[in-house]
């Protein structure tokens, strides 16, 4: 059976969902193309499916990018009547109502796709077919779904299918940085993040933990075929467990000794953590602030996390050298915007990151922030269709920030983007160290008294 998979995609950045469905297609044996939508028109590759006689059309895709992947399924359809099996976080949190509104879309796959592709192909064409798990699916005029599966054993997923993706999605060609991850899932339930969905379909079971031998045979094989300077861990929350990621970070150190960073909430930041970040090469941590407001954090975004928090774990990391972003959001679906956006510029302004993050909030699907836009109906629906990331401008009825978040940007990051290059600052960092430990150096560095001394290398570790 030949199968043409398409990513949709909107950035250089390799799919880590789309990888794992495409490289469990692989290791059954099936006959795959995989094509990423960056790289080819919508035009083209519906020319080249249709050329190709492939027997089954597979598509992941995000909310964002859900309306060209129906535009390019749609084309297909009208022209080759192939099945058509759609997967990612859209589909997962809509479920069966995506087949309700859209014909041309056969299946779904609702949730984790790996051991559900396979199954589903195997069952293609025949009434077991509705037996397979994850799957939504038509029936006598009717929209089905069928029971969710146990979330995947992640000891038992393919390899990662690098190969499918180029050179310059892997490594961020601006930063030098390679995306990993090393677990799947989040405790937490922020009330505009999709991950609640996933909590709802698998509770805590989602949350897991790649063995620390095979995570560390992927970084090996990877900084050997591409070179990054910094892996950085994409994963929603590697410090669920912390004993984990101190673990991880130690082999790191130990078997690789090349910088990484990762994402962290607050809550998980302490001496001891940062410590072991610090020891262990972590290069850059970014952290959540989203908001200044505490009390708005907590009742809205369910986010408990108070600003002393926020300003002990900011500081406590960037003491230590290692760079630090913040994330945050203007544009929540709330009447004080205005009010809430100045105090995350207060908090930012407290915390000092090296590189402040701005998006504008976007409601998805699945999410309380969604829920309570529909209730008010708040969405601009032409806007929302048109809207293909969060960094331009809000998609509610009647609201325009674009000067706003330039504004804003402009405040948090007066330097303008500040790009992490861990090469410079590796090669920068050893040329500090030697001329540290001469002894003219030794003389005047002692001559600087201390907060000068933490300013100075602050503004170093920009570079
Ligand atoms: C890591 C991450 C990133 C990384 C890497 C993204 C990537 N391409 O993998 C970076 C930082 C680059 C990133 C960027 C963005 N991200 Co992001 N990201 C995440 C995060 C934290 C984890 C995603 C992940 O790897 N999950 C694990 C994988 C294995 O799960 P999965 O992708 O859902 O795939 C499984 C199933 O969906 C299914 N499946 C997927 N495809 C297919 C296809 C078929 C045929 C089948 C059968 C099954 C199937 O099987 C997969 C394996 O089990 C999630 C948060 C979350 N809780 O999911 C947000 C998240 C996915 N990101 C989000 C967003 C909005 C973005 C951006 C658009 C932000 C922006 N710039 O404006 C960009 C878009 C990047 C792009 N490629 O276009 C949203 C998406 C919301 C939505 N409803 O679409 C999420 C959910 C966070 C949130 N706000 O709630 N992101
Ligand atoms: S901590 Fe991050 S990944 Fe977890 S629910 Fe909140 S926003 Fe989503």
């Amino acid at each position: 059976m030949k199968i043409a998979f398409v990513h949709m995609n909107s950035d250089v950045n390799v799919g880590r969902g789309a990888g794992y469905v495409a490289g469990a297609i692989l290791r059954a044996g099936y006959e795959l193309t995989f094509f990423d939508t960056l790289f080819i028109t919508p035009q083209a590759l519906t020319k080249e499916i249709i050329k190709n006689n492939f027997d089954v059309l597979m598509v992941s895709t995000m909310t964002m990018l859900f309306p060209d992947a129906l535009r390019i399924i749609r084309e297909v359809k009208q022209k080759k009547n192939i099945p058509t099996l759609m997967g990612g976080i859209h589909p997962t949190i809509m479920g069966s109502k995506l087949l309700e509104t859209h014909e041309e879309i056969d299946y779904l796959c609702v949730g984790e796709g790996e051991s559900m592709v396979i199954n589903f192909l195997e069952h293609l064409n025949k009434d077991s077919l509705y037996d397979v798990k994850n799957l939504a699916y038509r029936r006598n005029n009717q929209v089905c779904i069928s029971p969710i599966d146990k979330a995947e054993d992640l000891t038992k997923l393919p390899p990662f299918p690098w190969h499918l993706f180029r050179n310059k999605e892997i490594v961020q060609e601006s930063t030098g940085f390679l995306y990993v991850a090393a677990t799947r899932g989040c405790p937490f339930n922020c009330s505009y993040c999709c991950n609640g969905v996933y909590l709802k379909q698998y509770g805590k079971n989602y949350l897991r933990f790649r063995t620390i031998a095979e995570v560390m045979n992927e970084l090996k094989y990877l900084y050997k075929t591409y070179s990054p300077s910094l892996f950085y861990f994409a994963d929603e929350m590697i410090f669920a467990k912390p004993d984990y990621a101190v673990e991880l970070f130690q082999t790191i150190k130990q078997e690789l000794n090349i910088p990484y960073g990762c994402m962290a909430r607050v809550e998980y930041i302490n001496p001891q953590i940062v410590d072991v970040l610090h020891k262990t090469g972590c290069n850059y941590i970014a952290m959540g602030v989203e908001s200044g407001n505490e009390e708005f954090r907590r009742r809205y975004l369910n986010r408990a996390m108070t600003n002393d928090q926020i300003e002990k774990a900011f500081s406590m990391v960037s003491k230590r050298g290692i760079f630090t972003s913040s994330f945050n959001m203007i544009g929540f679906p709330f009447e004080n915007d205005d009010f809430l956006t100045e105090e995350t510029l207060k908090l930012n302004q407290k915390i000092k990151p090296d590189y402040a993050q701005c998006s504008i909030f976007y409601p998805f699907p699945g999410t309380k922030l969604y829920d309570r836009c529909i209730e008010l109906d708040l969405i601009d629906h032409q806007k929302l269709t048109n809207t293909k990331d969060y960094y331009i401008d809000s998609v509610l009825k009647g609201v325009h920030l674009k000067e706003k978040i330039q504004r804003i940007n402009n405040i948090l990051n007066p330097q303008g983007i500040r790009i992490y290059n861990a090469k410079n600052r590796n090669l920068f960092r050893w040329l500090i160290t030697r001329l540290r430990n001469t002894r003219f150096s030794r003389s005047i560095t002692s001559k600087v008294p201390n907060h000068l001394r933490y300013r100075i290398r602050k503004l170093l570790s920009g570079f």
